[in-house]
């Protein structure tokens, strides 16, 4: 029997799929819920070979979003290769999409319909970036649930999460990571993690679009933003951008003095552009031909709605199906999506593409450096002439 089967068949005969269908009994359960998981944290260790499987099963859920024992669930996983495994194959009906208002379901129903037209069944988003720019919480906005943890202090992404999702035969693959940087440089192991995740979880299946996400609220780009698309375009390469959607989270700011939101958004955009122009070496005509779109997003739960309860941009655009659209346009727009093979996954990365070039500067140095060196410090003993009193 399959993981998958045996995972369906404990939580259906869990107690859990029962409380669901009561509410009583569900916030009664949630009050025990809550002692267990004190309990929990206040145990220094949980080791899996503690839990029975049907307790693992339990929590692997609660780690997809039904939101018992989630510290407990976090532990278990960082830990267990097999059942992190397990997490991301698990493809569940994309029920939270009711959690929208009936305007954005309208819209994404629609936008699901049209890339079904196209024979487009299956979409794989890879959402990259810098730590803390809102990757995770723009994969929770996008799904309608909060699956996946998200921190303003700490990194809350150890290691690369897919998060899947079916509607009417149209599956919704969402993949977050981990910041690419780490002490101040651009983090080779991270990016090990997630070539070797996606080797493992999408072999031979295609990243359709690469969210490249940051701020809307940070002032200026160096050199560090540079570093980040450059990485991601030597592990994935330069096609990769063709696929891509720049996104700026914390789009409902006030822009500083002197500025309007327009001109600010277009300020920063601009700027973000050229970096991954810069940083991927594409060309302006390439760009022109291919532009990059930008996509703003708010995930604050203080976003402003309008009157059809849609959270809505400061220009009034309700954002969610304008990203849903942004990635579905991406998505159709002609270019061919990145296909996960072995080449990719051991292909170099970033920071180890130079390497291979040491030895051949090596030897150059020592033949016409150090040689060339060696050989004047010799003549020029030869030559000098010894004093008289020597
Ligand atoms: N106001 C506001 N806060 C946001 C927005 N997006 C994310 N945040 C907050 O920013 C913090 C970091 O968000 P995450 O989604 O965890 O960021 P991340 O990029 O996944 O971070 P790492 O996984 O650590 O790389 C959290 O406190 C979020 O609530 C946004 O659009 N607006
Ligand atoms: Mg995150």
């Amino acid at each position: 029997m399959s993981i998958s089967k045996v995972i369906t068949i404990i939580v259906h005969q869990s107690p859990v799929h029962k409380i669901r269908q009561n509410k009583t009994i569900w916030e009664r359960e949630r009050e025990r819920e809550s002692r267990r998981t004190k309990t929990c944290r206040n145990s220094k260790t949980i080791r899996s070979s503690q839990l029975s499987n049907s307790q693992k099963g339990f929590l692997l859920f609660s780690q997809e979003g039904l939101s018992i024992s989630s510290f407990c669930a976090n532990r278990l996983l960082k830990s267990e290769p097999e059942f992190q495994q397990m997490a991301a194959q698990l493809i569940r009906e994309w029920t939270s999409i009711q959690q929208f208002p009936a305007a954005t379901q309208e819209k994404l129903v629609n936008l699901l319909g049209k890339l079904k037209n196209e024979d487009v069944n299956t979409l794989t988003v890879l959402v990259m970036g810098k730590g803390g720019v809102g990757k995770s919480s723009t994969l929770n906005s996008i799904i309608g649930d909060r699956v996946v943890a998200v921190s303003a202090f700490q990194s809350e992404t150890p290691r690369p999460m897919m998060v899947s999702r079916t509607r009417s035969g149209f599956t919704l693959n969402i993949i977050d990571t981990p910041g690419l940087i780490e002490g101040g440089y651009v983090s080779d192991q991270i990016l090990e993690t997630i070539k070797s995740f996606l080797g493992r979880f999408l072999l031979n299946k295609t990243i359709d679009v690469l969210l490249y996400v940051d701020r809307l609220d940070a002032y200026r780009v160096d050199n560090l933003d540079k570093q980040v698309v450059k990485a991601i375009t030597d592990s994935f390469g330069k096609e990769i951008w063709r696929k891509g959607v720049v996104v700026l989270t914390h789009a409902q700011l006030s822009p500083p003095d002197g500025l309007n939101y327009e001109e600010f958004f277009s300020k920063r955009s601009e700027s973000l552009l050229k970096c991954v122009r810069q940083g991927a070496r594409i060309s302006k005509k390439d760009i022109q031909d291919f532009p990059i779109p930008v996509a703003l997003v708010e995930n604050s739960g203080r976003c402003n709605k309008n009157e059809n309860d849609e959270k809505i941009l400061p220009s009034g655009l309700p954002w969610i199906p304008n990203l849903v659209h942004t990635i579905t346009d991406v998505a159709l727009n002609g270019s061919k999506s990145i296909v996960v093979d072995k080449r990719l996954i051991e292909g170099p990365n970033a920071n180890d593409k130079g390497k291979l070039f040491i030895p051949l500067i090596l030897l150059f140095e020592y033949l016409f450096v150090v040689k060339p060196i060696q050989k004047w410090i010799k003549d020029d003993i030869a030559r000098e002439t010894r004093p008289s009193w020597e």
